[in-house]
């Protein structure tokens, strides 16, 4: 049997993507409330941020989601149901701090996730929960300008550990970042980043980056003084890019790409800057204003596992003529691999390139990996009864989970788990919009916000729940 006994089997959810509520029990805001639908949705300048706050337009249907504030334990059941070991979901930091600097928690947030872990464990189901799911509340952005600021390392360690303290014995399994190389790819939604006009925007990237890396070191430490059963991971979007030819400048351009993402977990994970970053920074003068403390916790407070996500392999020419035709794939930019089938947003369809992806992350870290997001957004069509034939979801996920079983049973690879992204429809970070669904379970809302908001069944539920029940063997 290749996979453990105690596979995790589950999904993966953020806060924002599904729970709404937004306004609700003392919630504050944060960026990923705000984000505009449009071209500027990677990158907000301060100007705009201000524009925003004050048009609740912008950020319809994040709003109000799926509103599993309401539904969660409707929507747990379901998961019970296909047999989840574990829900993967993020915790909405201006519900548990409402502007991100207070000195005490606001009671109602904590309470209801306290009360969704509570559900979770009814169903045997363990929650891996992701502390910030790139949102940050917007007072910090306002105030002190995000994550730019030394201070937020302070202020996520408050965080971190009112939360650790609360749900000891609910939860074992944290993620202190989501994908935090996409602070590069998308600023503003990643880490809400904003960046006045004339700023030097690599510079400020890597500073906040800093920061992170520092508050992820700082969360462990206080994790596993708080609970040694805690087990902390990182969490990178992953997926390698290929050379587009075997020519040297393309391998060596390739390389360049892939240690840009490396680099996080690098830090993370062997607990210091690479080589390659400092001599990097060095040439482009930028500096993260690395204390001697920062140094020594990030070498003593490693992560546990390696998390990531996977959707598509990527792909990087230097041929001028090949970039010309550069396609952007939302957030990551590349050129179209010949060899592969894309979804209908452009993201390339590689199962083989997630054994690839395996086996270098592996090799790399030699620490059990965790893959905490894969799957197929598609466009679905649903019949009166609320289902959906889609077996195009099916076939995705079975050769993605095939890929990943021979990364284990014939590579060697050590993987805990394995939560395929949004096992309920939500609302797509990229797009902002609900007809990117990638669920087992249909939720009846469209892009305009109509719908009943009612849950159903797709062909895939029944599918996953035998995957599950066999231990991926009946795939
Ligand atoms: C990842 C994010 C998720 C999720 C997923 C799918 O980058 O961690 O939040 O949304 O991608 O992307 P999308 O919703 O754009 O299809």
């Amino acid at each position: 049997m290749p996979f453990r006994k105690d596979f995790l089997w589950g999904g993966a959810t953020a806060a924002n993507q599904c729970e709404g509520g937004y306004n609700l029990d003392g919630r504050g805001l944060a960026n990923v409330d705000v984000v505009p639908h449009g071209p500027d949705r990677m990158k907000v300048s301060a100007g705009k941020l201000k524009m925003l706050e004050h048009q609740e337009g912008y950020y319809y249907p994040a709003c109000e989601a799926i509103d599993m504030y309401h539904h969660y334990k409707e929507d747990i059941a379901l998961f019970g149901e296909m047999g989840f070991k574990t829900y993967r979901l993020s915790i909405a930091w201006t519900r548990i701090f409402p502007k991100g600097d207070e000195a005490e928690p606001n009671e109602a947030g904590l309470k209801f996730y306290e009360d969704l872990f509570k559900e979770c464990h009814k169903y045997g189901i363990e929650p891996l929960v992701t502390i910030t799911h790139f949102d940050c509340p917007i007072h910090l952005i306002k105030e002190y300008g995000g994550w730019k600021n030394r201070r937020l390392i302070e202020f996520y360690k408050n965080l971190v550990t009112v939360l650790f303290t609360r749900y000891k014995g609910l939860v074992k399994y944290w993620l202190t970042f989501n994908e935090i190389n996409m602070i590069l790819h998308m600023p503003f939604m990643g880490a809400g980043l904003v960046f006045e006009e004339g700023e030097n925007e690599e510079q400020a990237k890597y500073l906040a980056a800093h920061h992170e890396l520092v508050a992820s070191a700082w969360a462990t430490k206080i994790a596993h003084e708080i609970d040694p059963e805690n087990k902390i991971g990182c969490m990178l979007a992953a997926g390698l890019t290929y050379p587009y030819s075997c020519s040297p400048e393309d391998v060596f351009e390739a390389q360049r790409k892939n240690r840009d993402n490396y680099f996080f977990i690098d830090v993370q994970s062997r607990g210091e800057y690479p080589a390659y970053a400092l001599k990097e920074f060095e040439r482009k003068g930028i500096d993260v204003g690395m204390s001697e403390e920062d140094r020594q916790i990030l070498k003593a407070h490693t992560v546990d596992f390696i998390s990531f996500s996977y959707y598509s392999s990527r792909c990087i020419s230097t041929d001028p003529e090949i970039l010309a035709k550069e396609m952007s794939g939302n957030a990551f930019k590349g050129v179209k691999n010949p060899y592969l089938k894309a979804s209908e947003w452009g993201w390339q369809i590689d199962a083989l390139g997630l054994r690839t992806t395996m086996n270098e992350l592996y090799d790399r870290y030699q620490k059990p990996l965790f893959i905490v997001e894969n799957g197929l957004g598609a466009k679905d069509a649903v019949d009166e009864n609320g289902y959906v034939e889609d077996d195009y979801r099916i076939d995705y996920l079975r050769a993605h989970i095939q890929a990943m079983k021979d990364a284990v049973e014939l590579d060697g690879v050590e993987l805990w788990g394995y939560t395929s992204w949004g096992p309920i429809d939500l609302v797509s970070a990229s797009t902002g919009e609900m007809s990117k669904r990638y669920g087992f379970i249909y939720v009846d809302k469209d892009d305009a916000g109509s719908g009943s908001l009612k849950r159903s069944k797709k062909k895939s539920f029944d599918w996953y729940k035998k995957v599950i029940a066999t231990n991926g063997e009946d795939l």
